[in-house]
């Protein structure tokens, strides 16, 4: 008898309370999402895909970034979201080493870490080593392999010969280092390429326009360029377009911008490796969710890639890894 008051009472709390789903009871539950930069399409795709999923989880989102990919500028803003008190922080840290003692402060107040798209250190978290070791999970596209890729079709679209470079941002980041990494280490399988200096451009696509004419200018007989994120391939192109040698320098892209599938579409890109950033985004909130609600999460998860070029730019399939702009 008494454990039917009991359940008759707790069942009068509830109705007087309202019902409440479980999503509903986290809702006061916050997550901020700091991005590389606010102003590229990578980024609000990510955006979107975070948002997704704290919608269906019923969270708030923050989404709050420095206008330019740069730790300088990334500090202030992350500090600024530390000072918001989010439940959980996920962030693009903008430089492998500079952004370890921002982050560790977020740590040390009490507000988990989690790296989306670049990582800290060595990017193995929890395993006992290292200074950034403290961040719970690491959601991303592998980058090594993604480079690989890169030279593979670059080396193919040459016909295994020839002279080419990486147009890259700068050293310290850990996405597009891993990339060049992963470029190099597939193109020494095809002795007949010569990878020249890599150029960098600082995630600024005029210059990586007109470093592309200054390389072209020391080496005529240039064959190829992989421009190792948007800035830099949507530069490298603009670039090979402006020196009138489209189709004739070949350009292999990472990442997939609107105008980069529309430089396939001219015949001036041979194809686009792009990553999947609404993964990123949803994956980092639910695993965000997950922690803050007991549950143990994965140390890393992997995204896909999808290649674009001109035999598929126009399949829905495909066509929907296009990055929203
Ligand atoms: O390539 C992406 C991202 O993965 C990288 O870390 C920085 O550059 C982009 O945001 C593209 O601009």
């Amino acid at each position: 008898m008494k454990r039917l008051f009991a359940a008759i009472a707790a069942a009068s709390a509830m109705l007087a309370g309202g019902l409440t789903t479980p999503a509903q009871a986290q809702k006061d539950l916050t997550v901020a999402l700091v991005p590389g930069l606010t102003t590229d399409a990578f980024y609000i795709t990510m955006h979107r895909g975070a948002q997704h999923a704290a919608d269906a989880l019923g969270i708030e989102l923050l989404f709050q970034g420095a206008p330019d990919f740069n730790p300088t500028l990334q500090v202030p803003v992350l500090n600024a979201v530390i000072a918001r008190r989010p439940d959980a922080i996920l962030i693009a840290p903008t430089d492998k080493v500079q952004l370890v003692e921002p982050l560790r402060r977020a740590q040390d107040e009490g507000i988990p870490v989690i790296t989306v798209d670049t990582f800290i250190d060595d990017g193995q978290y929890q395993d006992g080593s290292g200074p950034g070791d403290f961040p719970l999970s690491y959601i991303a596209s592998d980058n090594v392999l993604g480079g690989r890729i890169a030279a593979r079709a670059l080396a193919e679209g040459i016909g295994e010969q020839g002279t080419v470079y990486v147009s890259n941002v700068k050293p310290g980041i850990s996405t597009t280092d891993q990339r060049e990494e992963g470029f190099k280490l597939e193109m020494a399988n095809y002795p007949g390429v010569t990878v020249l200096a890599t150029q960098f451009n600082d995630d600024d696509a005029n210059k990586a326009a007109s470093q592309l004419q200054a390389v072209l200018a020391r080496n005529p007989n240039l064959a190829g360029v992989f421009g190792a994120n948007l800035f830099s391939a949507v530069g490298a192109a603009n670039g090979v377009r402006a020196a009138g040698k489209s189709g004739e320098i070949r350009v292999v892209a990472f990442d997939a911008p609107q105008s980069i599938v529309n430089d396939i579409e001219e015949g001036l890109v041979d194809m686009a490796i792009a990553q999947h950033p609404a993964e990123i985004g949803y994956y980092g909130v639910m695993t965000a969710y997950a922690h803050l609600t007991g549950q143990s999460v994965p140390i890393a998860i992997g995204t896909g890639f999808t290649v674009i070029d001109a035999d598929n730019y126009g399949d829905p399939d495909i066509a929907k890894f296009i990055y929203s702009e």
